[in-house]
């Protein structure tokens, strides 16, 4: 029986948004050094809630990925499962999940130093995925992420208890100012945003596609963004963009012929695994939410080429 455990972040509650503080540190003490990151990008970690490492991964390395993500796209078998979901409008696939669990060469990728290392640093010790996809953004057809507080959604729909999580998105195609990157209101990680609106039952098969709750009111949004603006990522292929997982964020529709196809792990602490007490529906399914093997990733040097 799980112990009851108090929530902190009591989000889709009340009929009027809320504000709170976080109440747990952006960048945990504790990792023994080296560090992969220097002194100031540590900084600008905790500072602004995001860190983009330009490219990591090789353009052979890329290469490489992006045949698979193309397979992954065209096998008719994995557009049939339940863990690929389509656009809102339309038959193009707008995300596959759980490829960590199902898919060999992404398997690897999630424990690989280069982005494992760095999220074991951010988060302060050992680390599991609570999530993992693929995220195609087609060109001309792939639509928006509207904002959204991804902790928001892990809290209220997945049961994790507080912010010691951090996502890593792994870009496999150019993202540009044109093609739907992700954009951040930066230091918006430091307040938490109590979202209006019951969460409705089996949420997440509509909000893969297009999510209407958990999304913040629009006046907290414009003071959000008056305060600290907005920042939109562009950076090569190859690239990783850490981001806390209570950033504000979101991406536009991408109407241009280019692809925004990016790879997406979530890193969890592993003494931040999801409680289902903390759940006020059933929890999500296992390919968006871990809710069994918490054991500590086993971070090696990987190399792909
Ligand atoms: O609900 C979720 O877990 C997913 N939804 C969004 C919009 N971002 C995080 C995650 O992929
Ligand atoms: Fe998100």
């Amino acid at each position: 029986m799980q112990s009851h455990l108090e929530d902190l972040y009591p989000t889709r509650i009340s009929p009027e948004p809320v504000w709170q503080e976080r109440k747990v540190p952006v960048l945990y003490p504790g990792y023994s050094l080296p560090s992969p990151l220097s002194a100031e990008q540590a900084r600008q970690f905790e500072e602004e809630g995001f860190l983009v490492l330009p490219r990591i991964y090789s353009e052979e390395e890329v290469a490489i990925f992006r045949v698979e993500v193309e397979r992954l796209r065209t096998d008719p078998e994995i557009r049939a499962s339940e863990k690929t979901i389509l656009e809102p409008q339309g038959e193009a696939v707008r995300s596959v999940f759980a490829i960590h669990r199902d898919n060999p060469l992404f398997s690897r990728m999630a424990s690989d130093e280069r982005i494992a290392g760095v999220a074991s640093f951010l988060l302060g010790g050992d680390v599991y995925i609570h999530q993992s996809r693929l995220n195609y953004k087609p060109g001309f057809t792939g639509k928006e992420f509207y904002w959204h507080s991804d902790f928001e959604t892990w809290h209220a729909e997945d049961g994790m208890p507080d912010m010691r999580a951090v996502s890593c998105s792994i870009l496999l195609t150019d993202n540009t100012t044109y093609n739907g990157p992700l954009m951040l209101i930066p230091g918006s990680h430091r307040h938490f945003i109590h979202c209006v609106g019951q969460t409705p039952e089996h949420h997440y098969q509509k909000s893969l596609r297009k999510q209407e709750y958990g999304v913040p009111d629009h006046a907290s949004l414009e003071k959000l963004a008056e305060r600290y603006g907005i920042t939109e990522v562009s950076a090569p292929a190859g690239s990783a963009l850490f981001f806390d997982c209570n950033i504000m964020h979101g991406s536009n529709s991408n109407i241009t012929p280019f692809p925004r196809t990016n790879l997406f792990y979530v890193y969890n602490h592993t003494e931040n695994t999801v409680q289902d007490s903390l759940l006020t529906r059933l929890p999500r399914p296992d390919f968006v939410a871990e809710s069994r093997n918490f054991s500590a990733l086993e971070i090696r040097p990987e190399r792909f080429v």
